[in-house]
């Protein structure tokens, strides 16, 4: 067995703490900290710490150690995790998925890339090169992907703008034959105005058309792309042209401005420019720039010219679009290489998956808007998850069982989740309608439209506000008490974001240019306004759909869990910031975590199927038992290994509370086993 490390560096599975509160909680996770112990143990679930600072325990040697072990064999790590998630996959024909949480900066993309390297050190011993193939693209996808669809936030350099959930599928040798991204919400605003400049500026290629550079934050980043992924490189030659559009119409290269009669556009170049980099025609760039073709209520077909206010608007939704139809398209193309193809279930065994979440954390911003409300929604969703998987499900078998069980209290944020996704009540269901409303509605009427039907919900607040001067602006924001904390939110904005409109003009333009990559990522230009009925869902909803989806793919297979935590707000690898830390803590649920882990059971089996693997190891039940009941028999093998104190007995199982117990016994079943194959042999041979 693996050295384990000594206590000096505190307990490394917090239900090793000598009693479960708070203070003693922080007191070792700092300790940890402290001493570069940025992993801990709950059971099974890993409570990271951000080091901040490069870690040399990711390497070769570590992989080696934890490849195979279980999970108590060495010290706490991602790759325990890893493994444990992968082994269930493989030994057990499990769907697997690891779900990373925690704030904004807390270390989740990181883990997920540490994870997923793990599992490509692991897998493939062979070297096959179809499926070495196969893991290129999915490791190499992750840099495409955070080159488009990451951005500086003040909360994090590398701030994902977008939730990423990739399936990795595997053959019955437990080697990946494929896989599949599903991407949510890409956070289209910070893109185009925030640290994106100087990313979609430096976007250029290299003479050599396998090397392609980018620049962010100064430091530099080599992507090398393999001739397996050549693919890929054909996505980034065409996106750059893309990129360049959609960097040049927000920017202000693109103004407006109104004579007498209409509205104009100020010089020709900035049209001419999109028009050469979209290929299309530069008089079709201007009409889609100023004009929208509408059905009139006769069946009439006219254009009616934009106000500038009209023109901005439409130029702005036209380069949110484009940004964000490039990234799904890229993400679709990497899922078209990964798909897993031929695979024959009778050929080659169940297709198993181990799913890998990395999403945007939980936010607070200065100003919150739109975006923040459905990262965070998710985030609520995500807690949801956790607490039927983690702490309800546990608690119920217990009940179910008959086992004697104190029951654990936690917050339970079912009611958060309502406030927002209720049909006909929830927050999104408000916004909807105001959205469907004919005529003007404003943020600001939605916003009391929300105060009326919401304002007595424990975890909603009206930020009406009595001006004393009737001429300050006010009303403009509510507030939800979420699991993680409070936060305001600026309802400006959130009609438009909501409905996320984009003249079919555009759409249009889009489909018609003669580049085949721009067509296809617009197929809906192909309706003619008269076609063009059916109101599109809102952003909300969809993103609510998806996050169901996500929720519904996740709760159906065996979770892993990794909850990051942020030390401090420097970004300082010295600095652990108490109240921050303990603050996070406490929503996580971690402390209930431990709790509930503690006063559980590690391991549960039927009594049947505990007997059939172990009877072997005691003389009362091998080779068949002559008591009553497996349970009967099942108390025959523990009372003789001598751990009776560390069991209980269900209805239809036994639980073991400590992995060691189980540990002890699968030792002794492991040297019995050589000795029962000779002894069978010899019955065979007539020997005996
Ligand atoms: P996030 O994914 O949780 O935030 P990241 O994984 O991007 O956070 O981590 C933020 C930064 O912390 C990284 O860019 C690294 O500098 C540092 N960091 C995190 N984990 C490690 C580690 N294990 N070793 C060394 N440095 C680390 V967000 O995407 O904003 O929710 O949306
Ligand atoms: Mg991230």
């Amino acid at each position: 067995m693996a050295e384990l490390e000594g206590l000096e560096f505190g307990k490394s599975d917090f239900v090793l703490l000598d009693e479960v509160n708070m203070e003693q909680f922080m007191e070792n996770l700092k300790l940890r900290f402290e001493k570069a112990r940025i992993y801990t143990f709950i059971g099974e679930v890993v409570v990271s710490v951000n080091p901040y600072k490069q870690m040399d325990i990711y390497g070769k040697e570590a992989i080696d150690a934890y490849r195979g072990r279980e999970l108590y064999e060495n010290p706490p790590h991602l790759y325990a995790v890893a493994d444990a998630a992968y082994k269930a996959m493989k030994r057990r024909a499990k769907d697997t998925c690891i779900v990373i949480s925690g704030e904004s900066g807390a270390g989740k993309t990181e883990a997920s890339k540490y994870i997923m390297q793990y599992i490509a050190a692991i897998t493939n011993p062979s070297q096959r090169a179809e499926v070495e193939s196969v893991k290129n693209v999915l490791l190499k996808s992750n840099c495409v992907l955070e080159a488009f669809g990451n951005a500086k936030t003040n909360r994090n350099d590398n701030s994902s703008r977008f939730g990423k959930y990739m399936d990795i599928n595997f053959n019955f040798n437990g080697d990946p034959t494929g896989g599949h991204i599903n991407n949510y919400l890409l956070e289209k605003v910070r893109l185009l105005r925030g640290g994106s400049e100087e990313m979609l500026g430096s976007l250029h290629l290299q003479n050599d058309p396998v090397n392609y550079v980018y620049t962010r934050e100064g430091a530099a980043s080599t992507i090398k792309f393999n001739p397996v992924i050549y693919d890929l490189y054909q996505i980034q030659f065409y996106n750059t042209r893309i990129m360049n559009c959609v960097s040049a119409t927000p920017q202000g290269n693109l103004q407006f401005e109104t004579d007498s009669e209409s509205v104009q556009v100020v010089g020709l170049e900035a049209v001419s420019h999109i028009a050469g980099l979209t290929t299309t025609k530069p008089d079709n760039v201007t009409k889609s720039l100023l004009f929208r073709t509408v059905a009139t209520g006769g069946g009439e077909v006219i254009e009616k010219g934009h106000t500038e206010k009209e023109a901005c608007f439409g130029r702005d939704a036209f380069a949110k679009a484009l940004y964000e139809r490039l990234f799904c398209w890229i993400v679709a193309r990497i899922n078209a290489v990964i798909e897993v193809k031929d695979y024959n279930p009778v050929l080659h065994g169940k297709n198993t998956v181990i799913g890998v979440l990395d999403i945007y954390g939980f936010e607070i911003f200065e100003n919150n808007s739109f975006e923040q409300f459905c990262i965070n929604y998710c985030n609520e969703k995500l807690q949801q998850l956790f607490i039927e998987l983690i702490l309800r499900q546990e608690q119920d078998e217990y009940q179910r069982e008959g086992i004697t069980w104190q029951h654990i209290d936690y917050f339970n944020n079912q009611i958060i989740v309502d406030l927002v996704e209720q049909p006909h009540k929830g927050i999104i269901s408000v916004l909807d309608e105001a959205c469907l409303t004919v005529g003007k509605v404003t943020d600001t009427i939605c916003l009391e439209s929300m105060d009326a039907k919401l304002g007595q919900h424990p975890h909603y607040t009206s930020r009406k506000l009595t001006p004393s001067d009737k001429t300050m602006e006010f009303h403009r924001d509510f507030r939800i008490r979420h699991y993680a904390g409070d936060v305001t939110y600026s309802v400006e904005g959130f009609l438009d974001k909501n409905k996320d409109p984009l003249f079919q003009d555009f759409k249009r333009l889009m489909y018609n240019s003669s580049n085949p990559v721009l067509k296809e990522m617009w197929p809906d230009g192909q309706l003619s306004i008269t076609e063009v009925t059916k109101r599109p869902l809102t952003a909300a909803t969809l993103f609510k759909n998806s996050i169901v989806a996500l929720v519904d793919k996740l709760g159906c297979k065996e979770p892993y869990y990794v909850r990051c935590i942020k030390p401090n707000e420097m970004k300082s690898p010295v600095l652990f910031d108490d109240a921050r830390c303990q603050h996070q803590v406490a929503y996580l649920g971690l402390l209930e975590n431990v709790r509930v882990r503690r006063a559980g059971f590690a391991y549960r089996q039927p009594y049947a199927r505990f007997l059939q693997r172990y009877k072997m190891t005691c003389e009362y039940t091998w080779p068949n038992h002559l008591m009553e009941t497996d349970r009967e028999a099942v108390e025959a093998i523990v009372t003789q290994h001598g751990f009776q104190d560390d069991v209980a007995y269900g209805h239809t199982k036994l639980f073991v509370r400590t992995p060691r117990s189980l540990f002890t016994l699968e030792q002794e079943r492991a040297a019995l086993i050589p000795i029962l194959v000779l002894f069978l042999q010899k019955v065979w041979r007539g020997a005996l």
